[in-house]
C-alpha cells in the first residue's frame, strides 16, 4: 500500500452498525413493540414460554462473556499505520518493510498477570503487540516492553504463569508478583535473574503506554530475495521518551484511576496527540551467529546496542481508537507463529514453543477455527484456501471444490510455486543433530547480563530496584524463599544483595542455595559455570535517566490549582505557555461547574479536589488571586501539592501563591530545583525545563517529605 488510504479501517467500517433512527428489532430483524415487559398470563400471572423476544434477549446476554486471555488479559488497543522509511531490500523481501510502504496495523498493550478488570498500574511486564495488515498477509510482532524473558524453554511457560498469577487456593493477590509462589519459582530459576531485575526496575511501572519501549525479545531472521538470512532483533522506540511513575504513586493511581493507562492512550488519540514509535532493528549477519559472549538464541539475553547499533526502519503512528472494545481489542488474535515472506523464526526454544501456543489459545478463546474471519483479524488482501466449515463460519465458498489438487476449479486456489510466484518460504537452514530433550550449555550464564543491567542504571534507578526487591520480598512470607532470592542477587551484585538484605533483616548468602543449584543442574550438567568475559560492563541504553535538554512535555497533563477569585492572567500565563509546548493544562477547583475569575469572567471547570489527585498529573501550578485565601483553608489542596512533591514532580507558584508553601510539608524546600517560584526567576521557562526532565528524582534520595 503506497497511498495513505487505510485498507484495514475501511474493511472494519463495513461492519459498523449504527442504531441512529432505527427501531429496535430482535436478532432476526423483527420490530419490537415493547422491550420492557415479558409476556405474562395476565397482569399478575406467570411468564409464558412462547416469549421469543425475551428468550432472544436473555440467551444472548447469557453468552456475552468469552474466556479472557490466560495471560495479558488486561489490554488496551488502537488502530494505526506503519510507514517504512529505510532501504533494507537487500536484507528482507518483506514488502511492508520496503521504503515508502504504508501498512495499516492494530496495536495492543497489556499487563501480564492481572485479570481483565485489574489495575493498569500493577508492577508488571507490558505486552506490546502489533498486527500489521500487509499486502502479503498479516504479520504479528508480539513483543513486550522488556527485552528478555523469565525462562529459556517454552515448556516452563505454564509454570512461570501459574507462579505469578493469584495463588490457586485463595485467588490472591490480584495483578501482583509480590507473593510467595512467584518468588519461590524465581528463586529456583537463576535463568530468570536478568528479567527479574528489569521487572523490579521502573520499566515495570510506565508513566504511559505511549512512553515505553517495545521489544521483539527473540532473535528472528530476515530473508532476502536470494533466501539469504540475517539475524534480527526488533525494538520500538517511543518518540515521547521512556518514562515511569514512582512506585508509591503507582499504588495510589490504582485507587484513583485503575484505567489510567487505558484512559491516557484513548484521550491522547482523541485529542490528536497520536502516539508514535520508531521501529529499529539490530542486524547480525548469519556468519556472526557465534561471535558473542552470549547465545543469540537465548531469550534471557539482549544484544547490547554498543555491540550492534540500532537501525531505524520505520515509524508506527496510532491514530484511531477502536469503535468497540470487545469487537476489536478483545477479539484481536495475535500469533507470533504467523509470518510473511521475508521473515522467519530463529531456533530460540522459547519462540519455537510460542509458535504452537497462540493459535491454539485463540481457537479456544474465540470459539473455534474461524477466528481469522472476525473483522479485526481478517487480512486485507483476502484469504483463499480449502479450509471450510466450523463454528461461526462467515465466508461463503462458491462451487463444489474444496480440495487440492483439483481440475474442476482449474487448480485454484493455486500454489504460488506452480505459477512461478514466490509465496512464504522457510529459511533452508541445514540441521544435522540428534534429538535431545535438554538445553544448550551456551545458555548457562545467568548473571553477567543481569549485572550489566544493574550497573548501567543511574543511582536513583538502582535505589528503585533495591526498594522494589525489598517490597516484593517483604511480602513473601516464607523466609527460605527470601533467602534463596537474596543468594541470587548476591551473584549479580553484592551491594544490591546487601541493601535488600538490610531491608529484609537477612545477611545475603555467599553461595546459591542448594535447591536452586539442584534445579539448575537438571538443565545444565555443569552449574554454575565460569561465565565468558562480557564485551561490555555498562550500556547507557539500559538506563531511563534523561537529560532535560532532550526531553519533551508534549501531551503531558499539568494541574492548575484554582478556586473562585483566581487571577485569570496568572492562569493564562501558564496555560498558554504549556499549550505552545503541546502539554495540556487542566483546571482543578474546589467545585466543578463555573469558576469565577477575579475579572468577573467565568469558565466551566470539570474537575475538583474531590475527584482529582496529584498522582494523575505530571506537575502542578498554583496561580495567584483571591483564590489563595480559599486554598489556604483547603486540606485537599495541600494533600495535592504535598503528594506532588513527594513524587518528585515540578511545582510552580505564582508570586501571590508562594505563601501557601509555608503551610505545606515541604516548607523548608524553597531551594529545591523543582519548586519554582515566580518571584525568583523565569517561572514559566524554568517549570517547563524541569518537566522536560520528567521528575526530580534526587529529591527522593534525601527523603525530604513524607506524605
Ligand atoms: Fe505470550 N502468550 N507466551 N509471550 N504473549 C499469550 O496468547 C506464550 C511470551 C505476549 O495482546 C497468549 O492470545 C508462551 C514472550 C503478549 O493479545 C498465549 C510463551 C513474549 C501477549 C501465550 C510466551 C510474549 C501474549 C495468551 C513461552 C514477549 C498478548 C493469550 C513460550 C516476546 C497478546 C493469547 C495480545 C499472549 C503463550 C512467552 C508476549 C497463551 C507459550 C517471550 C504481548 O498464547
Amino acid at each position: 500500500m503506497k497511498s495513505k488510504e487505510n485498507k484495514k479501517t475501511k474493511q472494519i467500517d463495513q461492519h459498523l452498525v449504527n442504531n441512529a433512527d432505527k427501531g429496535m428489532t430482535s436478532n432476526d430483524g423483527v420490530l419490537i413493540h415493547d422491550n420492557n415487559n415479558t409476556l405474562k398470563a395476565g397482569d399478575r400471572g406467570p411468564s409464558l414460554l412462547e416469549d421469543f423476544i425475551y428468550q432472544d434477549k436473555l440467551a444472548h446476554f447469557d453468552r456475552e462473556r468469552i474466556p479472557e486471555r490466560v495471560v495479558h488479559a488486561r489490554g488496551s488497543g488502537a488502530h494505526g499505520i506503519f510507514e517504512a522509511t529505510a532501504d533494507i531490500s537487500s536484507i528482507t523481501r518483506a514488502k511492508f518493510l520496503q521504503k515508502g510502504t504504508v501498512t495499516p496495523l492494530f496495536a495492543r498493550f497489556s499487563t501480564v498477570a492481572g485479570f481483565k478488570g485489574s489495575t493498569d498500574l500493577a508492577r508488571d511486564v507490558r505486552g506490546f503487540s502489533v498486527k500489521f495488515y500487509t499486502e502479503e498477509g498479516n504479520y504479528d510482532l508480539v513483543g513486550n516492553n522488556i527485552p528478555v524473558f523469565f525462562i529459556q524453554d517454552a515448556m516452563q511457560f505454564p509454570d512461570v504463569v501459574h507462579a505469578v498469577k493469584p495463588e490457586p487456593n485463595n485467588e490472591m493477590p490480584q495483578a501482583a508478583s509480590a507473593h510467595d509462589t512467584f518468588w519461590d519459582f524465581i528463586s529456583l530459576m537463576p535463568e530468570s535473574a536478568h528479567m527479574s531485575l528489569w521487572l523490579m526496575s521502573d520499566r515495570a511501572i510506565p508513566r504511559s503506554l505511549r512512553m515505553m519501549e517495545g521489544f521483539g525479545v527473540h532473535t528472528f531472521k530476515f530473508l532476502n530475495d536470494q533466501g539469504k538470512a540475517t539475524f534480527v532483533k526488533f525494538h520500538w522506540k517511543p518518540r515521547l521518551g521512556v518514562h515511569s511513575v514512582a512506585w508509591q504513586e503507582a499504588q495510589k493511581i490504582s485507587g484513583y484511576d485503575a484505567d489510567f493507562h487505558r484512559r491516557d492512550l484513548w484521550e491522547a488519540i482523541e485529542k490528536g496527540d497520536f502516539p508514535q514509535w520508531d521501529l529499529a532493528v539490530q542486524l547480525i549477519p548469519e556468519e556472526d551467529e557465534m561471535k558473542f559472549s552470549f547465545d543469540l538464541l537465548d531469550p534471557t539475553k539482549i544484544i547490547p546496542e554498543e555491540l550492534v547499533p540500532l537501525k531505524i526502519i520505520g515509524t508506527m503512528t496510532l491514530n484511531r481508537n477502536p469503535e468497540n472494545f470487545f469487537a476489536e481489542t478483545e477479539q484481536i488474535a495475535f500469533d507470533p507463529g504467523r509470518l510473511v515472506p521475508g521473515i522467519d523464526f530463529s531456533n530460540d526454544p522459547l519462540l519455537q514453543g510460542r509458535v504452537f501456543s497462540y493459535a491454539d489459545t485463540q481457537n479456544y478463546r474465540l470459539g473455534g477455527p474461524n477466528f481469522h474471519e472476525l473483522p479485526i483479524n481478517r487480512p486485507v488482501n483476502g484469504k483463499f484456501n480449502n479450509q471450510k466449515d466450523g463454528f461461526g463460519r462467515q465466508d461463503i465458498l462458491k462451487g463444489n471444490v474444496s480440495y487440492f489438487p483439483n481440475s474442476l476449479a482449474e487448480g485454484c486456489p493455486y500454489h504460488a510455486m506452480l505459477k512461478g510466484e514466490k509465496g512464504f518460504e522457510s529459511h533452508s537452514e541445514k540441521i544435522d543433530a540428534k534429538k535431545i530433550r535438554g538445553r544448550s550449555p551456551s545458555f548457562a550464564d545467568h548473571f553477567t547480563q543481569a549485572r550489566l543491567f544493574f550497573q548501567s542504571q543511574s543511582e536513583y534507578e538502582k535505589e528503585h530496584i533495591i526498594n522494589a526487591y525489598s517490597f516484593e520480598l517483604s511480602k513473601v512470607k516464607d523466609l527460605n524463599v527470601r533467602k534463596r532470592e537474596l543468594a541470587i542477587l548476591n551473584q549479580i551484585d553484592p551491594n544490591l544483595a546487601k541493601q535488600v538484605g538490610v531491608n529484609l533483616g537477612i545477611e545475603p548468602p555467599k553461595e546459591l542455595d542448594p535447591l536452586t543449584l539442584q534445579f539448575a543442574r537438571q538443565n545444565f550438567e555443569k552449574y554454575p559455570i565460569k561465565a565468558p568475559k562480557p564485551e561490555i560492563t555498562k550500556s547507557s541504553a539500559l538506563s531511563m535517566a534523561i537529560n532535560p535538554e532532550e526531553g519533551t512535555i508534549k501531551s503531558r497533563k499539568v494541574a492548575i490549582l484554582v478556586a473562585d477569585g483566581v487571577n485569570k492572567k496568572s492562569v493564562d500565563l501558564m496555560r498558554n505557555a504549556l499549550q505552545k509546548e503541546g502539554a495540556h493544562a487542566v483546571l482543578i477547583s474546589t467545585h466543578v461547574g463555573n469558576l469565577k475569575y477575579n475579572d468577573g469572567s467565568e469558565e466551566l471547570v470539570q474537575f475538583s479536589y474531590l475527584t482529582e489527585a496529584s498522582v494523575c498529573y505530571d506537575a502542578c501550578y498554583t496561580p495567584d488571586g483571591d483564590s489563595i485565601a480559599v486554598l489556604s483553608q483547603e486540606p485537599d489542596y495541600f494533600q495535592f501539592i504535598n503528594e506532588a512533591f513527594r513524587h518528585c514532580k515540578a511545582l510552580a507558584f505564582a508570586k501571590g501563591a508562594e505563601e501557601l508553601i509555608d503551610k505545606s510539608l515541604f516548607n523548608n524546600e524553597k531551594k529545591d530545583k523543582g519548586v519554582i517560584l515566580e518571584s525568583q526567576g523565569n517561572m514559566v521557562k524554568d517549570f517547563i525545563y524541569i518537566m522536560k526532565g520528567h521528575r526530580i528524582w534526587d529529591r527522593e534520595k534525601a527523603r525530604k517529605v513524607a506524605v
